[in-house]
């Protein structure tokens, strides 16, 4: 496995240097921020992308994300116009040797959380999630209660400009169901295999967050099994996923190590992170460190070893710790400390399985 680290280009208050000093980070994964979705990346956008990473020491080792318009979740028929978009990024960032592209095909909104900076007994905030605050906020408030949380940063997936039409994409998605949005991902998925077979990209699909269907709009990327039965319906190794443990461990249901195994040689990328749970659709991000959540995080890290995962994995949200200032989840300290976490389990697992062998 290769670790990296999420970094959100020139605009991050997190340096590239300073993620080069993490031991054992040799990359990120980053996107093109401004990009709204449906836009075409040019090469030369990518190229200067990629050499900001490449000057810094590190590797650019895949695109989280290239956002999906919505024309193409609806199944519009603007959708083919967004669909060659796509199919040109993808060839431009082809043409850079980009492997891995990081998407999620989830409406309306992405990640959810009901509170950006809750208190723990130790003084840390960490990111969380309680239904029961989520049905008492009017969706189309809640960009303004995600936009005053977030310390000045813009959030992936809460772009102002598309919260301006929150209105109107309810009104898009009104008669989509569960079917035809995965009617609608597979179809998009058809159209763009030749492309990643061309360029060697592997599409790594991530999990909806949190698992469950929030605000009555449709997700359908919410268990391991959800993600069996996409992987055959395009049943090319291109077609892959983004196992992140964090948003599939919302749901205390999901058993993660099974879901890993059960998706060998379809995981191109893993965001590894722990969530505790504190009741029914009540969890927060806690740190990586397996005894301070609800994760075994050793077991999750043993499943991708077993698999022979050799793909990309990120610690996923941090804490925010010792006073930084951070876009939410995103700070500096305990992502690092999560990558060592991870880092020191993984050669840990790999030193016991030879010396049994031996
Ligand atoms: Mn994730």
């Amino acid at each position: 496995m290769q670790m990296t680290l999420r970094w959100f280009g020139p605009t991050d208050s997190i340096e590239l240097w300073k993620i080069r000093q993490i031991p054992g980070v040799t990359g990120v994964v980053s996107t093109l921020y401004d990009k709204k979705p449906g836009e075409v990346w040019t090469a030369e956008e990518v190229r200067g992308l990629k050499k900001l990473v490449v000057d810094a020491g590190l590797e650019l080792a895949g695109i989280e994300s290239v956002n999906i318009h919505d024309a193409i979740k609806v199944g519009s028929p603007e959708r083919e116009t967004y669909i060659d978009n796509y199919i040109t990024s993808l060839e431009n960032l082809g043409r850079e040797g980009i492997k891995v592209v990081c998407y999620n095909f989830m409406p309306v909104f992405d990640w959810t959380r009901s509170d950006l900076a809750k208190l723990r007994p130790d003084g840390s905030t960490v990111l969380s999630y309680r239904q029961e605050d989520v049905d008492k906020v009017d969706p189309t408030k809640m960009f303004e209660q995600m936009d005053a949380n977030s310390n000045g940063f813009m959030l992936p997936g809460w772009e102002p400009e598309r919260m301006a039409r929150i209105k109107e994409l309810f009104e898009m998605y009104k008669d989509i169901d569960d079917t035809k949005l995965f009617d609608n991902l597979v179809y998009f998925l058809q159209r763009i295999m030749p492309v990643c077979e061309k360029y060697g990209i592997y599409m790594a699909i991530h999990p909806d967050d949190p698992a469950w269907p929030v605000f009555g709009l449709p997700r359908i990327v919410t268990s391991g099994d959800s993600l069996v039965r996409l992987m055959k319906a395009v049943d090319n190794p291109h077609n892959g996923v983004t196992l992140c443990s964090g948003s599939l461990s919302s749901n205390p249901e999901n058993d993660i190590p099974a879901a890993i195994r059960a998706l060998k040689g379809r995981i191109h990328f893993a965001h590894v992170r722990n969530t505790k749970h504190n009741g029914p659709k009540d969890f927060e991000e806690s740190a990586h460190l397996s005894s301070d959540g609800s994760l075994d995080m050793y077991e999750v890290m043993k499943a991708l070893y077993d698999i022979g995962f050799t793909g990309i994995v990120r610690p996923d949200h941090g804490r925010a710790i010792w006073g930084e200032v951070s876009m939410p989840g995103y700070g500096l300290y305990d992502r690092a400390i999560g990558a060592s976490y991870l880092i020191g389990l993984w050669e840990a697992i790999g030193k016991s399985a030879t010396n049994n062998k031996g």
